[in-house]
């Protein structure tokens, strides 16, 4: 049955609702609603006139302005950095965010042109019927440049929205990215690793969005990132995966690669083991912690971590092999710093130190 629209109410917005299709509607009527209570002064009445119409026009265009604005806030630097920047383009689609800031500034810059003019021409007009004849084109064309970016409003709450619900990762202190296939205990090990709780489920895609909990290293506060499960499947990955990739790519500063041998996750260890192979040639820079799970369900003969989420076997080795992983990294002097100390050589040109990189465990 199609139901009937509903009488337009002047509600509050909840804070995460998703864009509606009148926001160019709704921020027009806040516009001219704030340009109808001016208060021109004045000795005669041509000059209240007159002033009145200057004044609607300088308050509508400004009201507009603060509001293309305040759409725009937090998503420029230093809010959103380089790895909230490549979250947004693989969620939007590359540059989609950047150019509807870019619009929504044009269309700024054009309705402060219209309203200087608009002003000009209230200061050569003669009578009520043509100041009132100039505010109402003045309002015409402010609300044509509105229309235009309502497609740029409405990519921009999205982009809030979305940066709203995911944790803001400190640059400053290390990251612990815990990544694997769907189901293989992830959220399990970040809930026993750090102060976070995720939801724990037994169905694939329980987690949709990266979260983060921390954990004290005793020198430095570390983060812990919980992703969504990775299928692997090239070209294919749903939003949840990208989210995670992205996440892995950009933001860790060691991976905690999580297998589960136990079969009971769906996922065959061959497969996780072929993702785990890939992301090592892809992103050759990274360093990635491999970890089995569930050893209370399968112990192996092998060299890898074996932990339990669920009894806690093995998570003092895990720490311990963490531990190894940040401290010489924070223990490193500055990068710069450790520069200058490097007397120059006469022929060789010094080369920047190294972070020491450990030997990765198979
Ligand atoms: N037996 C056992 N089950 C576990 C362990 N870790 C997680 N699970 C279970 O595996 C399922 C998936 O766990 P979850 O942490 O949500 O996995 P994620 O999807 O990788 O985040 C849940 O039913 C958990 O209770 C573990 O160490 N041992
Ligand atoms: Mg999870």
């Amino acid at each position: 049955m199609p139901r009937r629209q509903e009488p337009r109410r002047p509600t509050r917005r909840p804070p995460r609702a998703p864009p509606r299709p009148s926001a160019a509607q709704q921020l027009l009527e806040v516009a001219f609603r704030r340009a109808s209570l001016v208060n021109p002064h004045g000795q005669s009445k041509p000059e209240r006139d007159r002033r009145r119409a200057e004044l609607k026009v300088v308050r509508a265009a400004a009201t507009v302005n603060r509001q293309l604005r305040l759409e725009a806030r937090d998503l420029r630097p230093p809010a959103v950095g380089d790895f909230e920047r490549e979250l947004l383009d693989r969620r939007f689609g590359s540059g989609r965010v950047e150019r509807s800031l870019l619009r929504l500034r044009r269309a700024e810059e054009r309705i402060r042109g219209v309203a200087r003019e608009a002003e000009r021409a209230v200061a050569r007009a003669s009578g009520a019927e043509e100041l009132g004849d100039l505010v109402r084109q003045f309002y015409g064309r402010l609300a044509s440049f509105v229309r235009e970016v309502e497609p740029d409003l409405l990519a921009l709450r999205a982009a809030r929205g979305y940066l709203r619900d995911r944790p803001h990762l400190d640059d400053s202190s290390p990251r612990l990215v815990v990544a694997g296939f769907p189901n293989v205990g992830k959220s399990s090990l970040v809930a026993r690793l750090s102060s976070a709780r995720p939801k724990v489920a037994d169905y694939p895609f329980t987690t949709v969005a990266i979260a983060v909990g921390h954990a004290d290293l005793g020198f430095d506060r570390l983060q812990v990132v919980d992703t969504p499960g990775v299928l692997g499947r090239q070209g294919r990955a749903n939003l949840a995966e990208v989210e995670a990739e992205t996440t892995v790519r950009r933001a860790a500063s060691v991976v905690l690669f999580v297998l589960d041998p136990s079969a009971s996750s769906g996922y065959p260890l061959e497969e996780q083991e072929e993702l785990l192979e890939r992301w090592r040639e892809e992103f050759p820079a990274l360093e990635i912690v491999p970890v089995e799970t569930k050893s209370d369900l399968v112990r192996r003969s092998t060299d890898r971590l074996q932990v339990s989420a669920k009894t806690g076997e093995g998570l003092e080795a895990l720490w311990a092999e963490l531990r190894r992983r940040f401290v010489p990294r924070a223990a490193l002097p500055p990068v710069q710093e450790a520069i200058e100390e490097v007397p120059e050589p006469e022929t060789e040109r010094p080369s920047a130190p190294r972070r020491r990189r450990t030997g990765r465990s198979k």
